[in-house]
């Protein structure tokens, strides 16, 4: 879980596109004028993007700890999430290196459901998300409970692939995809927004494709 691969090639060259504004057009669009954030262009097939590991994590193995500011902190097996309400969304994907992809159909637990389930204390105002890799990233609580924002285990009606983080990743389809970790295993509630990994790498701290937050 330690040693993320600060100093990887991708690392240094998403680093360095951060601090020239690389992609940035300075336009602004709205969700309601046009589906297609500023500077996206749109892909048929699903790239596959993170930081070149790929933990193999069976679903007998799996755990989700959902902890920090909550009254009701739990962790999670299979049989557990499987448990919670499920729900069917389909949402487009924006990835701050430019491509997008629309209508994509997800199953899962909706973040709302998971928030009910362990009661958010008045103090939580954010959430890091951690991966099986390692990887972190912030969300701010508001934008973790969008109501289209689940934890998904699948894709298109098949168990979501391992390259895309199965057994189950999150999907918060109005902010960029970095936010949306892969190979999930643990959600903490925080109190005060801190950056994840791209975050301190020269990444947005919330990361709106609408308004172009893409670097710091
Ligand atoms: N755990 C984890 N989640 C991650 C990443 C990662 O490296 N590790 N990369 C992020 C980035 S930068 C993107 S663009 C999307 C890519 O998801 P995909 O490979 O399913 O397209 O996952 C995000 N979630
Ligand atoms: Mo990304």
């Amino acid at each position: 879980m330690d040693d993320l691969p600060e100093d990887s090639k991708l690392t240094r060259s998403k680093r360095g596109w951060a601090k020239q504004g690389k992609f940035l057009t300075g336009r602004h669009a709205r969700p309601e004028e046009e589906r297609l954030p500023p500077g996206q262009h749109l892909v048929r097939d699903w790239p596959v993007l993170d930081l070149g590991r790929q933990p193999d994590i069976a679903t007998d193995r799996w755990r989700l700890e959902v902890r920090g500011r909550v009254e009701h902190p739990v962790t999670l097996d299979w049989a557990a999430l499987m448990a919670l309400p499920q729900s069917d969304v389909t949402s487009d994907i924006h990835c701050v290196t430019t491509w997008s992809r629309y209508d994509n159909r997800w199953q899962g637990v909706a973040t709302r459901d998971l928030i009910a389930a362990v009661h958010p204390r008045d103090e939580a105002i954010a959430v890091m998300l951690h991966g099986y890799d390692g990887y972190t990233t912030n969300v701010p609580l508001a934008d973790f409970a969008a109501p289209d924002a689940l934890i998904a285990h699948h894709w298109e009606g098949r168990p979501l692939a391992r390259e895309h983080g199965g057994p189950a990743r999150l999907v918060i389809p109005h902010l960029y995809f970095w936010k949306s970790a892969k190979w999930i295993s643990a959600i903490e509630f925080i109190g005060a927004d801190k950056p994840g990994f791209w975050e301190v790498n020269g990444y947005h701290i919330r990361g709106d494709p609408w308004a172009e937050e893409r670097y710091s």
